[in-house]
């Protein structure tokens, strides 16, 4: 028997038209989620709503590292002993916790009320870049969404909500690593980048993780 669990990523005024660090069309998919939320032949078992959540001085942002929004950025592991480095991008300041830009999308923040579901933040240690929501870039810090869905004895996860190609590709690969089965349901997403090229690369890198694509 399966038991589903829905997983809304990020749906935060930042990541919307006019926020920090806007999605393009990222506003088209709040009422469709809503509806997916609340459409009772999903039979959710649970819903779970994700926020990117900073402190002002998080190591992600440009501002922090002085140096241009957008420009490249070497990181270095967190973990003892570990000489590893992993590549990523230095975003405008954005998700900065407790003001308007992290806080959930109104309709999404409504819901939220509404059904009482969990909110699980993520990004909130300042050394560490985090695009899962399971756990920072190093699987090393992991958030409370791993035992919450131990605990409610999910064995599918599907993913959706902002940005497609950031976290809710890396919260869908965690997924599948940590043995459920990962769903992304395409039409409930949008991505910072999303010319073909880009969408035939994630399309790879989610088969070759086994996650499926909906
Ligand atoms: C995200 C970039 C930086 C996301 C978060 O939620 O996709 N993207 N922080
Ligand atoms: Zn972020």
């Amino acid at each position: 028997m399966s038991v589903k669990a829905l997983i809304v990523v990020d749906i935060q005024n930042d990541f919307l038209p006019g926020g920090a660090l806007p999605v393009p069309h990222g506003d088209e998919i709040i009422e469709p989620v809503i509806k997916l939320i609340e459409d009772p032949e999903q039979k959710w078992h649970r819903v779970i709503m994700t926020r990117d959540w900073h402190p002002y001085d998080h190591i992600s942002f440009a501002k922090t590292q002085k140096k241009p929004e957008f420009s490249p950025v070497t990181y270095k592991s967190v973990i003892p002993n570990d000489n590893s480095t992993k590549e990523g991008t230095l975003w405008p300041v954005h998700c900065v916790q407790e003001t308007h830009g992290s806080q959930l999308a109104d309709a999404i923040a409504e819901e939220q009320q509404k059904i009482g579901c969990k909110i699980v933040n993520k990004g909130y240690l300042s050394d560490r870049e985090y695009y899962s929501a399971f756990s920072d870039i190093w699987n090393y810090h992991r958030t409370e969404l791993n035992s919450y869905l131990d605990s409610h004895h999910i064995t599918d996860v599907y993913v959706v909500g902002l940005a497609l190609d950031y976290c809710v590709k890396h919260t869908a690969i965690s997924a599948a690593k940590r043995g459920y089965n990962a769903y992304i349901l395409k039409d409930y997403t949008r991505a910072i980048h999303s010319d073909p090229e880009s969408m035939q690369k994630l399309q790879n890198e989610l088969s070759e993780n086994g996650v499926t694509l909906i």
